[in-house]
């Protein structure tokens, strides 16, 4: 059935782009704005600008049927839902600047009755920030406060949670925490996430939704990090770390996460520093575990070029193979990705050196390029003299290659070890 609302979706990215396409596939009419005119001229074209599974169906349907329109800026609309980027400073400090300015955008179309949804990952107070920046650029309308529910614009904090790769279907089906400055506030929220979520709509206040989806990721990273020491405190002790988690995961209450060769993507490794800026003082847990996933792609290196370094002292010129560059396992994405970081130190410290393997993609990015060479893996095998396993993509895990005399294996996901 199609209903009478008119969604904009401030930010066509990773996340606003497929909850665009998701209002407008259950022919709600969605007006998608962004500054990026090549990604508007493409979606307005019906193709997608980023890479996720079954999107690019979803957006040529809705751009055809003409649900689905994108635009350099706002209109009027009933919800406003803002879904642009929050990285973070040289100092950790959360960069509110692309919040700030798609606030500013819409000010000056918003109307009596308009809800205005933040779903961007968000310092606690974010929120009350957001209220602030409308309130000062349209004092002629009226914003809620926590006390009184008399308000001419509603305003929520809705953050999403969802798996890239996976986004289609966790979108519609994850429970979505709706966090609401007034319970009229969280009333009017999920009303409109109610046009195409399946899961659960769990109403709470603005600050307790902020902190939950810093929580969420922070909770992942310490879990992590926790694996990833006990992978460095096992070489240190000679002990296999694979065998000792799956051990140790047979205790009924025991559930470790895999170490790897550093935490990457642009959520786990960015939120939980949201969490320490603001109270750094306790925040020692949290702060610890980021340092520790960090440090993990040097550690990587230096066992690298201790290898490197055993077999060169034999006279020889080793080549090093690294496996896998993308972020996590089954992805083509780069971006934020530790084994990249690891391939451009090595390539720039062993130059000529380098492979690399990475069956998700046809080019080596341009930090790569140039420095090292894009091989199969079937090359990499025979020809390299030290293999860096980095990401345990599905073709590496399905075999299982023994090593001649002389070649190294640095496993940091434990396929082969
Ligand atoms: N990783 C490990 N060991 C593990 C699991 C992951 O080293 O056992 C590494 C991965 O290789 C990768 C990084 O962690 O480099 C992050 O990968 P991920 O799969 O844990 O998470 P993301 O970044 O793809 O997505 C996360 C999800 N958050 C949680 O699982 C709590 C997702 O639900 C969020 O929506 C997303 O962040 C986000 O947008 O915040």
């Amino acid at each position: 059935m199609p209903n009478s609302l008119t969604v904009s979706v401030i930010g066509l990215g990773y996340i606003g782009l497929p909850t665009a396409a998701m209002f407008a596939s259950r022919r709600t009419r969605v007006i998608g704005v962004d500054v990026n005119p090549l990604a508007v001229d493409t979606i307005n074209a019906g193709g997608i600008h980023i890479v996720e599974p079954e999107l690019d169906m979803i957006v040529r349907a809705a751009v055809s049927a003409g649900h689905l329109r994108a635009t350099l800026s706002p209109e009027p609309a009933d919800a406003f839902l803002i879904a642009v980027p929050t990285p973070f400073r040289d100092d950790h400090e959360p960069d509110m600047r692309h919040v700030r300015a798609a606030v500013e955008s819409i000010a000056p179309v918003l109307t009596k009755g308009n809800v205005v949804i933040l779903e961007s990952t968000s310092p606690v107070g974010a929120t009350e920030s957001l209220i602030g920046w409308l309130a000062a650029a349209r004092p002629d309308l009226v914003f809620p406060r926590k006390t009184g529910d008399v308000c001419d614009v509603h305003v929520a904090y809705c953050p999403e949670r969802v798996l890239p790769g996976q986004v289609v279907r966790e979108l519609v089906i994850n429970d979505r925490i709706i966090g609401g400055v007034t319970p009229a506030c969280a009333e009017r929220a999920a009303s409109v996430y109610s046009i195409f979520v399946t899961g659960e709509l769990l109403r709470t206040d603005v600050r307790t939704a902020e902190m939950c989806k810093l929580t969420e990721n922070a909770f992942r990273d310490v879990n992590i990090a926790f694996a990833n020491e006990l992978s460095l405190i096992c070489d240190r002790l000679g002990i296999s770390v694979w065998e000792l988690i799956r051990l140790a995961n047979r205790h009924p209450r025991v559930d470790i996460l895999q170490p790897g060769c550093g935490v990457g993507g642009h959520c786990i490794a960015v939120d939980p520093w949201f969490i320490v800026s603001k109270t750094p003082e306790e925040a020692r847990l949290i702060r610890t575990a980021r340092e520790v996933n960090d440090d993990k792609p040097r550690w990587v290196r230096d066992k690298v070029a201790a290898a490197v370094d055993e077999l060169a002292a034999n006279d020889r010129q080793p080549r090093i193979a690294c496996l896998g560059l993308a972020f996590k396992p089954d992805i083509d994405d780069l971006r934020e990705s530790p084994a990249l970081g690891i391939a451009c130190a090595l390539a720039e410290r062993f130059p000529g050196r380098v492979m690399a393997v990475e069956p998700n993609i046809e080019a080596l990015p341009k930090s790569l390029g140039g420095r090292a060479t894009l091989v199969e893996l079937e090359e990499a095998l025979e020809q390299a003299d030290v293999l860096v396993l980095l990401v345990d993509h599905k073709p590496f895990r399905k075999i299982r290659p023994s090593l001649r005399a002389g070649q190294r294996l640095v496993d940091t996901r434990g396929i082969w070890a």
